[in-house]
């Protein structure tokens, strides 16, 4: 939820934890002795199986809420407060004990963690005259607004796909439902983004399915004369669910195939009085995007028809371990047999 309070850019980040995070970060949480906690609530979909969370880790546990401490983690140390006030304690109490008794030895643990993050990183592949596929949109998207941008998204591999390819670096440039898993988010939170935010880029991403929850609130960002940016990740499916239904469900696939051409997205963008726009070709997605963002005066849609059958990887099967990660199709065997081990191969 935090993404961009910390830069993806800077070399310490590992990127987002969880089910969907990076083999870095989650491998990170997994081996560490240390986590400290700010403002988190390690939610299922952090720490898959709890009991397997994290077992060499102490916890210290900073939040403004007293009931999340302990609520699923117990702490080793917690602390009740706002993090305004918190963190500057925390900075003294900690400069005070490297000032007794000296730094910690860190260089080995980073250079691992630095080394996990090198043959580990997220993949996917797009082929110049295949498959549209999302993450390519988000990666050019990122780069074409330089994380100069306030991102929006509803649920399901849309969301997962624009948190792990935007680079954020900015707080608060991040909005969406989190834990709460609410789709339809992303049209009526962006519009209040925008309306907080004025003269700022906001950019939903949005699923086909969640879009068509609140589609009509297009018409108050119409009205209202609110340039929010739509763009919609067409896959035809409800893709996260398709997903599980493939991967653990032996590819029954039940109540999941929306069709990608009904609605016509373009003409329900127009009929609301908003721009609509649509992109098939990876080798379109530039000149696309750049006539999405430079349209200010209303409202914008774009229709990506994205590629039906993509994954979002890595992940942890619901319930499982961490430990369980999976890397996905993008990796050789002898890769995800190395990550298991933790080790780090040539590629
Ligand atoms: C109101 C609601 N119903 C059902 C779910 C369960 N759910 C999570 S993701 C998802 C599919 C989302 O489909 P789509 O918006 O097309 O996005 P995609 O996964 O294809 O990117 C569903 C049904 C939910 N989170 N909220």
């Amino acid at each position: 939820m935090a993404r961009g309070a910390f830069p993806d850019t800077h070399p310490l980040a590992l990127g987002m934890p969880g089910m969907h995070g990076t083999y870095a970060a989650v491998v990170a949480l997994q081996e560490c002795d240390l986590i400290v906690a700010l403002g988190a609530r390690f939610d299922d979909r952090v720490t898959g199986k709890l009991a397997a969370f994290a077992p060499k880790a102490k916890i210290v546990h900073a939040d403004i809420d007293p009931a999340e401490i302990g609520k699923n983690r117990a702490p080793d140390v917690a602390i009740v407060g706002n993090l305004r006030g918190v963190l500057p304690e925390l900075v003294v109490a900690m400069r005070t004990l490297v000032n007794g008794a000296g730094r910690a030895r860190t260089a080995d643990w980073l250079a691992t963690t630095a080394g996990w993050k090198r043959a580990y990183p997220l993949r996917y592949t797009q082929d110049s005259d295949g498959p549209l596929k999302p993450q390519h949109v988000v990666e050019r998207l990122s780069a074409m607004t330089s994380g100069d941008a306030i991102i929006v998204a509803g649920v399901g591999q849309h969301q997962m796909h624009a948190s792990q390819h935007y680079t954020f670096t900015k707080p608060r440039s991040w909005i969406n439902s989190g834990g709460a898993g609410t789709m339809g988010f992303a049209v009526p939170a962006a519009m209040g983004a925008q309306i907080g935010r004025p003269g700022e880029l906001v950019v939903a991403i949005d699923g086909d399915g969640c879009f068509q929850m609140t589609a009509q609130e297009l018409a108050t960002c119409a009205v209202e004369g609110l340039p929010i940016k739509v763009l919609i990740f067409n896959n035809g499916f409800l893709g996260m669910v398709r997903q599980w239904q493939e991967l653990f469900y032996e590819e029954r696939y039940s109540e999941v195939h929306l069709g990608t051409a009904i609605p016509d997205y373009v003409k329900l963008a127009e009929a609301y009085g908003c721009a609509g726009l649509r992109c098939e070709q990876a080798g379109d997605v530039d000149a696309v995007l750049e006539k999405a963002l430079a349209i200010t005066d209303v409202p914008t849609v774009v229709d990506f028809r994205t590629h039906d059958a993509e994954g979002v990887f890595p992940m942890v099967p619901a319930g499982h371990a961490n430990d369980d990660i999976v890397l996905g199709p993008e990796f050789t065997a002898a890769e995800q047999q190395a990550a298991a081990r933790r080790e780090v191969i040539a590629s």
